[in-house]
């Protein structure tokens, strides 16, 4: 009877409420407190504790701004110096305790450095932008890297001969140019004509020997001890003809020290570009020859002792940005892995053949590569007995 009689009274009292309800504004509401996170900010690259990144690269082959913006965004202080050939970089390599955090070798020439463990794996989940690289040219890197596990593109070009064309002309004095190129720095008839003018070969043996041995008809990697017999003795005899063997060929080229030189394609275009800046008639030319130019991809990789190696893939992340993927080609004429940044990439260098090939060109070209550690010792013996001219 209490219950029943407690229920009418509140049935009645929701009802009388509700009758007799006057229609106000809702009242406006609270402030909603919530545990959910503010919208994060961009998350930033991994840093090292010590905000410092040491590169150790080729000279001239980098954009004018790269470093510096670089350092603006992260605050990580670049220390950037140069070596002049792959050489040199595994020198310092192998004596340890380089002090760099990314090192650029040419993948063919890093084969061993990587078989000799000198570089550590590369976190990729740490570079973001490796999406933007494109997979067909990784499968090329993977030929020495399996997996693509220490590489990370940096540009890649050809090895090939450049010419002042109006010096040559003059010097080969009516003579036709040959069909293939390399003859002009290879073949007595042309370089006794051309020293005059002046030959200039880059100063390395891993860059001549494997152009010099493809030119005899061997393989440009040949392991066969008997095969560098043959380059060298073809070397040999145009060992009179060659003015120079230069670590600066952009200055050589562009300063008029030579006529014909064995140099990479970009830097011949560089010196080119410089000689047209600078108000030269003449003008430089990187050849295309039926022979073939030699390909190389330098890659940055991270040496094994590194100190800052979260910095080191922050900077690959920071390059691998299809705006600096371009800028290395409009800038400093050589072309990159990286896929995004294609569209980019100014007409006018995309219309260069000697930058981009043409496919007929692109099929002529001598496959990348290396020599092993077991030949290494035939290899720069060949060359310093050429070089002494012994
Ligand atoms: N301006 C420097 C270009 C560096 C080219 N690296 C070439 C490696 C060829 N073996």
């Amino acid at each position: 009877m209490m219950k029943k009689h407690v229920l009418a009274l509140a049935i009645s009292a929701v009802l009388l409420a509700a009758c007799g309800k006057k229609e106000e504004p809702a009242p406006a509401p609270a402030p909603v407190e919530t545990t959910a996170a503010a919208p994060a900010a961009p998350a930033g690259p991994v840093l090292d504790d010590e905000k410092v990144l040491n590169i150790y690269n080729w000279p001239d082959y980098i954009t004018e701004t790269m470093i510096a913006d670089f350092e603006k965004e992260t605050g990580v202080k670049v220390n950037y110096d140069t070596f002049e050939n792959n050489e040199a970089l595994h020198a310092k390599l192998v004596a340890g305790n380089s002090g760099y955090d990314i090192v650029i070798p040419t993948a063919g020439f890093g084969k061993k450095q990587i078989d000799g463990g000198l570089y550590q794996e590369i976190d990729k989940t740490k570079i973001p932008n490796y999406a933007n690289l494109d997979p067909e040219f990784m499968a090329k890197i993977a030929g020495v890297d399996p997996g693509n596990k220490h590489f990370v593109p940096w540009a890649w070009g050809f090895t090939t001969v450049g010419i002042n064309k109006q010096k040559v002309e003059k010097a080969l004095g009516g003579m036709p140019m040959p069909e293939n190129a390399w003859d002009l720095v290879f073949k007595p008839e042309y370089a006794n004509k051309l020293k005059g003018c002046g030959i200039i070969y880059l100063d390395s043996p891993s860059e001549i020997l494997p152009v010099a041995l493809h030119y005899v008809g061997k393989p440009a990697y040949s392991e066969n001890p008997e095969d560098f017999k043959e380059a060298g003795a073809m070397l040999a005899k145009v060992r009179k003809d060659v003015r120079l063997f230069s670590s600066t060929m952009i200055d050589d080229i562009a300063g008029g020290k030579g006529c014909a030189f064995i140099g990479w394609s970009g830097d011949i275009n560089i010196a080119a570009d410089r000689v047209k800046e600078t108000g030269g008639k003449d003008e430089i030319v990187p050849l295309l020859p039926t022979g073939g130019g030699l390909v190389f991809i330098d890659t940055m990789a991270i040496p094994k002792d590194a100190k800052h190696p979260n910095n080191a893939l922050a900077f690959m992340d920071f390059y691998l940005r299809a705006e600096n993927g371009a800028a290395m080609a409009n800038e400093m004429n050589y072309p990159t892995g990286n896929k995004a940044a294609l569209p980019m990439i100014k007409d006018e260098v995309k219309g260069n053949k000697t930058i981009f090939l043409s496919d007929e060109d692109t099929a002529r070209l001598i496959p990348t590569g290396g020599f092993s550690n077991e030949v290494s010792g035939v290899v720069n013996d060949t060359y310093n007995a050429f070089k002494r001219g012994k």
